[in-house]
Parts: structure tokens; sequence; C-alpha cells
């Protein structure tokens, strides 16, 4: 029981150790930075009021120099994100695959700072980018930190980090103009990709809808690659990490990302925000997939090729634990600007593989710490710090915040008696894997990457109809923007080998042929003495027809907590069915907003006054999951004479949300051009709150797409 407490106290230890250094400045005077108290900062000294600035001036020196020095670099992908604090708890003790204290002790609670990021954008570009979403996790285990670095995808573009900086320079905004930003949709991007296949696989990902989530809180997140579960024994298993969440993996459409990008280009970070400060905590489950060592090779894939998923139904996936989110940082520069995550910070029961692109970013990101942060000290700044207590002989260096003591910092020494001493394996050192290797040291790829073609075909076959047509539209949006018709066509050959009627329905949005064949090699991943034709990509092999979870249309679908619903008022609307239907909404946590003409106060047909969230021309309704439009003649009568809120109904019914209205709110949709479309299973009108929460908590009517592609918004 003592050791419980013990060990349940080490999400505190992170607060406490953070609070140690958090500064309060409610009641303080404004001082100099060595303390001395300050009378004007607003005038620098002059000679006379209207003379020149004096070189004496120290507090405008102190001033100007600081503020000169603010901006650190900004990370050279991932720039852009948002983080939050919370804990992992253990659910299920996995001792027989694992030794790490994080995977045998359900007690613990282990504090955790999670960052998520887009991956091509600048720092303050929008969050609504088609692109990868960064899914970064920093354990303070009692054992050392640990950080699990990854995506809302299940794999990576490239299969070895030596092509990371080809594929980074090809998507970021072209050299000569600088343009675009936070956008794939350019020629140098698909130049690369069409000339190196191995990027098709989570290129199709983020084609689809996983490319434009929702919510950070509500996308799945991936370790990628393989990694190894060690345990007591110091046995290996082969393990991929999952994190599954609670509300379920959802996006919104094309239209919607394009124009939120207007509306508010922070809506992911407002909403991780607003949804921590409610009090509305997200969750994911921790996952595992677990392939025995003797199972290596029985994949039609290789295990170690980080362009490859193990579909769930091959290797189910085992649910270990859970992860909360439950406080948001103080401040955005200390603690989610200068956080450092590294994959090769890892705890004894964790361990690498050989995986290429993995072996490439363990050298990669301390590296670049180095220059975001300017000194090997930046373990030292409070986000940084483990909560395990760390001793090193590598002390000197820009920043150091420690003193530490004696004449020593050198191993093996006598002078300090040994100390910093070494630890046994047995008293929790870390040993690498003993794996064995006998190899030959070649540059060069394992024929056992060579498959590009099976994963993104059986990725595009397991969707629903709806997300493949989501799919056609983002490749044929994409292309479209390419300048070079030579591209283009290389893509449509390309897609063509992932699915025929793919490529067909994108070149005929091109207005292009698919060519029958192009140059050779495909794949320009070449070794360095290789025969062109030992290094095409391999024809596509189907050893699973579909992964029904690779599917959105299969994700939960069982809440309606934290969805954001517009009603939609003028003065004089009725309380009755305003109040039935709010009370319902947020007895689910769903979070209502008034939209009303102007700001200020509505007053509702029982003479109540009711505070406006938004008035209408500061607002959209692509920043809205559903619509409810109470009755009242008055308010409806308003609300119809403004184009806007007529507007708002067509786009939310555009992108297949859920619109319920009762009694005169009805004439309302009436007015819009909806008014054809009622028998559509999330247009209730006067029907009770369960329908609508129903409804709503299936996220999109995706039935209605193709009489929603004709409303014109
Ligand atoms: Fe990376 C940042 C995820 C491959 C080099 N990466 C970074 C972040 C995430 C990922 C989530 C942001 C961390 C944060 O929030 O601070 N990266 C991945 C995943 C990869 C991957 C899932 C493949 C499976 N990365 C990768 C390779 C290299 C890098 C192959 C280089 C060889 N990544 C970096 C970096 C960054 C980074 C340049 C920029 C800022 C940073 O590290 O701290 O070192």
């Amino acid at each position: 029981m003592a050791e419980k407490n013990n060990e349940k106290s080490s999400e505190s230890d992170k607060s406490r150790q953070l609070e140690e250094y958090t500064i309060d400045y409610a009641n303080k005077p404004l001082t100099t930075r060595q303390g001395l108290k300050v009378n004007d900062t607003n005038n620098s000294l002059k000679a006379g009021v209207r003379g020149s600035t004096l070189l004496e001036d120290f507090l405008l020196r102190e001033k100007i120099t600081s503020f000169d020095h603010e901006r650190i670099p900004e990370r050279i992908v991932h720039a852009r994100g948002s983080a939050a604090h919370g804990y992992f708890e253990l659910t299920k003790n996995i001792k027989k695959y694992s030794k790490a204290g994080i995977f045998t002790d359900t007690s613990r609670k282990t504090p955790v700072f999670v960052r998520f990021s887009t991956v091509a954008g600048s720092k303050g570009s929008t969050d609504l980018a088609r692109d990868v979403r960064g899914f970064a996790v920093k354990f303070y285990t009692k054992e050392g930190t640990w950080d699990l670095v990854g995506n809302n995808m299940p794999i990576f573009f490239i299969q070895d980090a030596m092509k990371f900086p080809d594929l980074i320079h090809s998507v970021k905004p072209e050299p000569n103009n600088e343009i675009p930003q936070a956008a794939s949709a350019h020629d140098t991007f698909y130049d690369f990709v069409s000339k190196t296949t191995e990027t098709l696989h989570n290129h199709i990902w983020v084609m689809s809808d996983r490319g434009i989530p929702r919510s950070y809180r509500m996308m799945e997140g991936f370790g990628i690659h393989t990694f190894r579960l060690i345990n007591e024994e110091g046995k290996s298993h082969f393990v991929k990490f999952h994190w599954k969440p609670k509300l379920g993996v959802h996006s919104v459409t094309w239209d919607e990302a394009v124009k939120i990008s207007g509306a508010d280009s922070d809506f992911h970070r407002r909403d991780l925000w607003d949804a921590i400060d409610s009090g509305n905590f997200p969750e994911w489950q921790l996952g595992i997939q677990v392939v025995a060592e003797e199972d290596e090779h029985k994949f039609d894939f290789d295990l170690l090729d980080p362009t490859k998923l193990i579909p769930e139904e091959m290797v189910p996936v085992e649910i270990i634990g859970r992860m909360v989110l439950n406080k948001n940082p103080e401040n955005f520069f200390a603690e989610t600007e200068q956080v450092a995550f590294l994959p090769g910070n890892i705890v004894p029961g964790i361990d690498f593989t050989n995986d290429p692109l993995l072996q490439g970013r363990l050298f990669s990101y301390r590296d670049t710490q180095l220059s975001r942060l300017g000194s090997p000290n930046f373990h030292q700044i409070p986000i940084n710090r483990p909560v395990a207590e760390s001793y090193v002989n590598q002390r000197d260096g820009h920043m150091q915040m420690e003193i530490p003591k004696g004449q020593t910092a050198y191993f093996p020494n006598a002078l300090g008696g040994g100390c910093p001493y070494l630890s046994k394996v047995a008293d929790g050192a870390f040993e690498s894997y003993q794996e064995r290797i006998d190899a030959k040291k070649i540059r060069g790829r394992s024929e056992s990457f060579s498959d590009h073609f099976s994963q993104p075909a059986l990725f595009y076959r397991s969707l629903a109809d709806w997300e493949k047509e989501h799919v056609i539209s983002a490749y044929s949006f994409e292309l479209g923007k390419c300048n070079h018709e030579e591209i283009k066509s290389r893509m449509l050959f390309i897609i063509g080998q992932i699915d025929s009627n793919l490529a067909k329905r994108v070149a005929d949005n091109l207005g292009m042929e698919i060519p029958e064949d192009i140059d050779r090699p495909l794949n320009q991943s070449i070794g360095a003495d290789a025969v062109v034709e030992d290094h095409q990509p391999g024809s596509k092999k189907i050893y699973l027809e579909k992964s029904p979870v690779l599917s959105q249309a299969n994700t939960k679908f069982d809440t309606i907590a934290t969805r954001q619903i517009a009603f939609l008022v003028a003065d004089g609307f009725h309380m009755q069915s305003f109040q039935a239907m709010r009370k319902a909404l947020e007895n689910e946590k769903a979070v209502v907003k008034i939209i009303a003409p102007h700001g200020g106060m509505v007053k509702c047909d029982e003479g109540m006054d009711h505070k406006v969230d938004a008035a209408i021309m500061t607002t959209e309704s692509v920043l809205f999951d559903a619509i409810y439009i109470p009755g009242g003649k008055k308010s409806v009568n308003v609300l119809k004479e403004e184009s806007k809120f007529l507007k708002f109904i067509n786009e939310a019914f555009s992108h297949c949300k859920s619109i319920a209205a009762d009694g005169e709110g009805e004439h309302l949709l009436e007015t819009s051009s909806i008014k054809e479309y009622k028998e559509d299973e999330a247009i209730l009108i006067n029907e009770k709150p369960e329908l609508f929460i129903d409804a709503i908590s299936r996220h999109r009517n995706w039935k209605r797409m193709q009489v929603a592609q004709k409303i014109p918004v």
C-alpha cells in the first residue's frame, strides 16, 4: 500500500516540479531582470523631453534587447502545434512482454505532456491544412522519460531517414518564391511523390479525411515504427503502439477546411484548449499489437518497413491503458514551444528495431533541439526535466541551470568516490537488446521493402463510398494545382496502380488521359550498384480484401460530448422549445452557442434576456457541428430577412450536418435552399431532442452527399 501511494504521487511529482518554476505576477511590482523596481516603462531617457535618447538608458536597452531575442527557430517540421498536460494509467499489466514500470504497474499515474501539430506549415499557419498531424507524447516515468513521437496515421512517407530532407524540401514552400504555405498541392511535392512510390501509402491517407481532422481530440495516434518490448527475462516481442480516441475518429470536409482556415485558423488549438478548460478532458486508450520474434517473417510485408501497417484483422490491438489530458499549459512559449521530443528517449523494457527510418530519427531530434533551444542543457528547461533524477558528467554549456558540486566530471574517477556511479541492469540500468547481427556493410534497401502498392490499395478498398469520393476530390484538387503536365501524368499512372477507377475519376476531373506506361524507374530508391529492374516496386498483392477499421464509417458514434451546436435566434424566440432542447443537449455535454442578428442580449417570448454568444456577422456555420432553430414567429421572421442565416443553414446542409427546427423554425428552412430535402434523417422538424442527439452523434449524414453538392454555397 505504501508502495502504491508512492507510485501514485508521480503525476503530482511533475506538477510540483513545474510549479517550482511557475511565476505568478499578481500583485507584484514591475522590476528589471535584476529586481530593481521600475517607475516608468513608457518613456526612454532623453536629453530633454524632445531630445535624443541617451546611451545610459539601461531600462530601454534591457527591454529592447530582450525583445529582439524573443524568438527561437521554429521547428523545421511540425512548427505549428498545441499541447496539454495529463496522465497515463495502465489498465492491463503486460509484464509478460515488458519490464517497463509504466507497463507493469497499474497503480501508477504517469504524467504526460502531449503536443499535436501539422507538419508542413509554419508556426502561424492554419490548423486546417490537409496534412499529417503529429501526436507526440512525453511520458515522465519514474525510470526516465519515454517519448513516443508519432502521427495520426499509422505509416510514414519514406522508408529510410536518408530521404527525409528530400521529402520535406519537396513539400515545404518552393525555394524560389516561398509558395505555397501549409499546402502539399504544388509541383515540387508531386514531382517527388511521383518519383518515390514508397510515399503512396501515407499519401493516400493524407488524401483521405484523416488529413483534415475535426479535432485533435478525434484523431487516432500511432507510434508507426515497430518497436520492441523486453520482459524481465530479456525476451523481446515486436510491438506497434496505437492511441484510440474516446470520441471516435472524425473529420471535416475539404470545403469546411478551406472556410475554417479563414473563419478561425486556430480552430484545432482553440478546440483543445476549450475542451480542457471546460473540464471535458480528451481521452485515448493505448493499444498494442504484439508480434512474437519467431513470427517476424510471417507477413507479406516487412515489419521494419515504416510504410506498412499491420492490419488489425491480422494482429488485433490489445488495449492496455488510457491517457487523459486535463490541464492546459500555463505559458505557450515556456512549455509548448520549448518542449523537446526525442524518439531516443527510452526506458528499460522498451527498445528500438532496425527500422531505418527510426534509426535516423534517433540522431535527428537531439541535433535539432540544439539549434532550436541553443544548448545541450535543454533537458533542464522545466517542461523537459525528467521526473527521474539525473546526474551526468556533461555539465557545461549555455544556460546551465544547476550548480554541480565537486572536483570531477568524468568517469572513471577516484577523486569523486567513483560518482556518479554505474548501475546494474538489475538495478534499473538500460541495456540494449542483444540482437544478433551478421551482415555486410551496405548502402541499399531490402527487397522486402519494395511493395509500394498493396497497402494503399487495401486502404482505398476498405473505405466507404463517401470516403472514396473525398479521396477522389482530394487527388483532383491537389493535382489540379500542379502546373506540369508530366507530373500529373506520372501521378495518374501511379494512382492507377493503386486503383484503376480512382485514377480514371481523377483523370476525368483533370481532363487528362491515364498514360499506359511511364519512364522507368518508377521508384528512384535504388542502391548504388543495383540494376533498375530489381528495384521497380513489386506488383500489387491482395492478402486481405478489406480492413474495416481503416474506414471512419466504422468508428465510434456514441457521444455528442463537446459538439458545438448553433442555436439561431432573434428577439421573440420560443423559450419552451429552446430550453427543452438546450437542456437535453447539455445533459449529453454538448456545447450550445446562441447565434443572433446582433451581439449583446436577445429576448425570448417569455420576456427574459439571454446572452448572445456570437453575432451572425462574426461567425460561420463551419465552426459548428449542428444547428437548431427554435420556434417563435417574431424571431423567425427576423432571421428570414438576414441572408447570412440562410447561408449558415445552406452550408451546414451541404456539409451533411444535422439540423433541427421546432414550430415556426421550419419556415426558416423553407426559405433556405434545403426546402426540397426535408426527407432526410438528419433534418428533424418538431421531433424529440433524442433524435437530434442521435443524428449529431453520427457526425454527418453522408447519404445526403449527392444532394448536398447541388446546394450553391
Ligand atoms: Fe519527425 C519533429 C513525428 C520522421 C526529424 N516529428 C516531429 C514531431 C513529430 C514527428 C510528431 C513534432 C514533435 C513536437 O511536437 O515537438 N517524424 C515523426 C514521425 C516520423 C518522423 C511519426 C516517422 C515515423 N522526423 C522523421 C525523420 C526525421 C525527422 C525520418 C529526420 C531524419 N522531426 C524531425 C525533426 C523534428 C521533428 C527535424 C522537428 C522539430 C523536432 O524534431 O523537435 O528533428
